[in-house]
């Protein structure tokens, strides 16, 4: 499936690169981003604050300690669900992490997102408003040594061990943002879930849109009363394994978490949902709460979010088998809640397998299964895996400790990040590992250099491999980059953007003229000397920096399956296009450079220099403005914004490539695609293109190219930088 557009079969939708944003959803907000243009950063913290270093002399047992004494102290406002906001904390976690898709590891924890629009008024966020607000004066108190982000996770992981749950570690390290972040497709759609959005997955349509991971907008994942709110446990399973699926997560690890988190805690519908607006909709002095309730309501429980009530287990504050105990021990009806939701109500159950009530220890009331829940029973899949955990106890403590730990570190990328005396020793297969390696010497350097430039291979094919190579990075969850040399490996090996054939070839060569280097290392040396042949070429002597100490991942460490999602279907920087999205080619260039962490003016030198270099997949015409391919000049743009050349579709079937005529005739000069021509056509980039095409900036153009090439050879260097 292809992960941008992917309407498995279905007619392909255009659509704008971001769906529905934040100014769609709420006009009216204050634009306090028009004070960050020009460079200026949003962030209080100022560039020289170091997280790490402030995380490291946190007083880690002390915070542990305070949320642990938060769990049972309960407040007026918002009094604990039998006394105990550890499955509040849990599920407020699960919602920061559960947001992430491996698709292109955008969401997730890690920059503290939940805080801000449009997630903190997502309807599937129902008043987790009011959890946050319970942990402020906890990250009031230990500041700028707790980011928000690891608050969030640290909680969850709190609730759970104080409930007596099993966890598998905590490593902290990540950096609070200061506003939204505003390169995440949530998409298209302009209702919410509760007005009615559409749902994602239908019989006609059986894949999920783009790089989604939610079944209809403004939820985490699925819908608990089932799909578009239809009670079909069966087809609730199927929209379960497709979204947890982008989460990288299997069936196995599914049914922990599902059972593991609902073990805990309570679903709130005790009346119909009235009035509710979210908090970025509400009144100035609801000062960010939204979903508001009376405040005697409140204290009697009559507490409304998802609108589905009562509790999974008679036990909902311990960590019981008691969920797939109860799930299996019973037939289960279909009931609505009292604000209307459907739900699953046991027939007939014994008095102590009912739920003690949230604000009356004495009295007792039934449990429910939502749909959702129903699914683990019913699908066949799910049902041997949930039997198999409820007669296994230690089994499913295993797996959702281990699961909840994917979960909520799956965005922080490779082990090295990770902070704080809880990050747990083992390593693991989703974090990518990749072995130490060592910095070659400086005369190992030179003489590999020489070696690889006498050695037949072109300045474009070892441009191309150490680009194919380093430019899997993606900021939004660490992963991909140089460091490993997983593009020898499977997936990465076989993808048709790598130009498979050519590249073993490449990479055949390097390893026999490498030595002792390691191939990660030896690919990106090996672009290096290229880029400085080809700025040699053009008469500029300029070095490329090399940071070596690259290790070589192996097979076995390698998840085949959570890296098939980081296939291109698209490299703007390649001129490489699979098949047609819903997004337009040249948004999907932007996509890749925001991943990339690139800046406009890095993007465009870059796909200038690459086009000249002949980085093209395929050794494609297409954007090789120059008649001195292989030498790093400036072409590109001067003859991009030459006056005497207008442009034309090739045929009219498509709009994705065009001829370059002689003003005077039909003189064919140049051939191009949506991605090079934008640099003409969209204002911004035209100036940033105008900008390498002046006279006098041939030299910076050549410094600013091998600049913006060495940071992303470097993208994923944390052991190092
Ligand atoms: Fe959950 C809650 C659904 C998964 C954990 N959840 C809940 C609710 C609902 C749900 C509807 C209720 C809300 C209110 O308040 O109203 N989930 C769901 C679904 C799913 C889930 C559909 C998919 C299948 N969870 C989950 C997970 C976890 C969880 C995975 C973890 C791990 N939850 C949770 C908790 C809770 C919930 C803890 C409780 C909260 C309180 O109590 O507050």
């Amino acid at each position: 499936g292809c992960p941008m557009g992917g309407k498995g079969g279905g007619e392909v939708k255009a659509r704008s690169l971001l769906g529905r944003t934040n100014k769609d959803w709420w006009p009216d907000a204050l634009p306090v981003d028009m004070l960050h243009q020009h460079g200026v950063s949003p962030d209080p913290m100022g560039e020289d604050f170091d997280y790490a270093e402030a995380f490291n002399t946190l007083d880690y047992a002390a915070l542990k300690a305070d949320l642990l004494a938060l769990m049972t102290d309960s407040k007026s406002w918002w009094p604990a669900d039998y006394g105990h906001y550890g499955p509040f904390m849990i599920r407020m976690a699960w919602h920061a992490a559960g947001t992430y898709r491996v698709t292109d590891g955008r969401g997730g924890s890690s920059s503290g997102q939940q805080r801000f629009e449009p997630l903190n008024s997502w309807p599937d966020n129902g008043n987790l408003d009011k959890a946050r607000r319970l942990l402020w004066p906890i990250k009031q108190k230990y500041g700028k040594h707790i980011s928000w982000a690891d608050l969030f996770i640290l909680a969850g992981n709190v609730a759970i061990e104080s409930m007596g749950g099993p966890t598998f570690g905590f490593a902290g390290g990540r950096k609070d943002v200061y506003a939204s972040e505003g390169d995440t497709f949530w998409g298209a759609e302009e209702l919410w879930v509760d007005e009615g959005a559409q749902t994602r997955i239908t019989e006609e349509l059986p894949e999920l849109e783009g790089p989604l991971a939610a079944i209809q907008m403004g939820l985490i994942y699925v819908n608990p009363e089932g799909p578009g709110g239809e009670p079909d446990a069966l087809k609730s399973a199927r929209d379960m394994k497709a979204t947890f699926q982008r989460m990288a997560m299997n069936s196995e690890e599914t049914v922990a978490l599902t059972a593991g988190g609902h073990a805990f805690g309570k679903a709130h519908g005790a009346k119909p949902p009235t009035g509710f607006k979210n908090p970025a909709s509400e009144a100035i002095h609801q000062q960010g709460l939204g979903w508001l309730t009376d405040s005697e309501e409140i204290g009697q429980g009559h507490i409304t979010t998802s609108g589905i009530e009562g509790a999974w287990s008679n036990n909902p504050t311990k960590w019981t088998g008691d969920y797939l105990r109860l799930l299996f021990k019973y037939d289960y009806e279909l009931t609505q809640s009292p604000a209307g939701a459907k739900q699953w109500t046991p027939v007939n159950p014994e008095p102590e397998d009912m739920a003690p009530d949230a604000r009356d220890p004495n009295k007792r009331v039934p449990t429910m299964m939502t749909t959702a829940d129903m699914a683990l029973k019913m699908d066949p899949e799910f049902r041997e895996i949930a039997l198999r955990f409820r007669d296994d106890q230690a089994a499913l403590d295993d797996a959702f400790a281990r699961a909840w730990f994917k979960l909520t570190h799956r965005d922080m990328g490779p082990k090295i990040r990770y902070l704080g005396p809880e990050a747990p020793e083992e390593t693991l297969i989703w974090q990518d590992p990749v072995p130490e390696g060592t910095a070659p010497s400086d005369a190992a350097v030179t003489a590999f250099k020489g070696a690889v430039l006498s050695s037949g291979l072109t300045v474009a094919q070892l441009v191309k491999t150490a680009w194919a190579s380093a430019s899997t990075y993606r900021r939004s969850d660490h992963r991909g980059g140089a460091n490993g040399a997983r593009i020898a490996l499977a997936p990465q090996k076989d993808w048709a953007v790598n130009e498979p054939e050519q590249l073993q070839q490449v990479l055949a060569k390097l390893n026999e003229l490498r030595g002792d280097i390691s191939l990660a290392d030896a690919i990106v040396l090996a672009g290096s000397a290229a880029v400085e042949k080809a700025a040699r070429d053009a008469g500029f002597d300029i070095s490329v920096p090399f940071l070596g100490g690259r290790g070589d991942a192996t097979q076995e460490w390698t998840d085949v399956e959570s890296f098939k999602w980081m296939e291109p279907q698209a490299d703007g920087f390649r001129n490489y296009l699979k098949t047609r999205n819903p997004v337009k080619t040249e948004e999907l260039l932007l996509d890749r450079a925001a991943l990339l962490g690139l800046s406009a003016p890095e993007m465009t030198v870059l796909v200038g220099g690459l086009r000249v270099l002949g980085a093209n997949h395929a050794d494609a015409p297409e954007g090789v403005l120059t008649d001195r391919p292989g030498q790093l000049t400036n072409d590109f743009f001067v003859n991009l914004l030459d006056n005497d050349t207008f442009w034309d579709l090739v045929d009219a079937s498509s709009d994705e490539k065009f001829i370059g005529y002689d003003r005077g005739g039909r003189q064919e000069k140049w051939r191009a695609t949506r991605t090079d021509l934008i640099f003409g056509s969209n204002s911004q980039l035209r100036a940033t293109a105008e900008v390498y095409a002046e006279n006098g900036n041939e030299e910076k153009f050549v410094r600013d190219f091998v600049r913006a090439w060495v940071k992303v050879m470097n993208a994923d260097r944390f052991d190092v930088t």
